[in-house]
């Protein structure tokens, strides 16, 4: 039994209401629902949260001190941007997996570079909701090694 904190960043509650060329057209809820079966198949529990506000993503991982195994962060834009989430991942020291919807290495220059990536277990990009259920395995597979 593992305990993983799932963090969704910025914008991403518009899932499956635009873009859906890009990010697919499942909405965050139903990523979120595919995540629990996926977690229940597995005997782990999540607890799962989304913000737009790069401050309240950062008290969740410091939270996740007290209670988690693990981290699955799909960190949105600040996955460019935010030397502080990074620096958040480093402190709590939790084992963490960064993902992504689209593969951000076949996008626009600025998103070839993530800043939390190594601080990070590993990075999955590329595969849709499907990124997220990989994490979640790869998380799994982290914990029970
Ligand atoms: O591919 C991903 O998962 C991203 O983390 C998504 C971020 C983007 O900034 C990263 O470079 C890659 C953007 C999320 C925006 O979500 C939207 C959802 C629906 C409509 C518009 C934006």
């Amino acid at each position: 039994m593992g305990q993983l904190l799932i963090l969704h960043g910025p914008n991403l509650n518009l899932l499956g209401l635009r873009e859906p060329g890009v990010y697919g057209r499942l909405t965050l809820a139903e990523i979120n629902q595919k995540l629990e079966q996926a977690a229940a198949a597995s005997n782990l529990s999540l607890r799962i949260y989304q913000s737009n506000h790069e401050g309240a993503l950062i008290d969740h991982i410091h939270e996740a001190r007290t209670w988690a195994n693990g981290i699955l962060i799909n960190p949105g834009a600040y996955t460019h941007t935010s030397y502080a989430l990074r620096d958040a991942i480093v402190a709590v020291g939790l084992p963490t997996v960064e993902v992504h919807l689209s593969n951000i290495h076949a996008r626009e220059p600025f998103r070839h570079e993530s800043k939390l990536a190594a601080a990070c277990l590993g990075q999955i990009s590329g595969f849709g909701w499907y990124s997220y259920i990989l994490g979640l395995h790869a998380l799994r597979q982290h914990l029970e090694a």
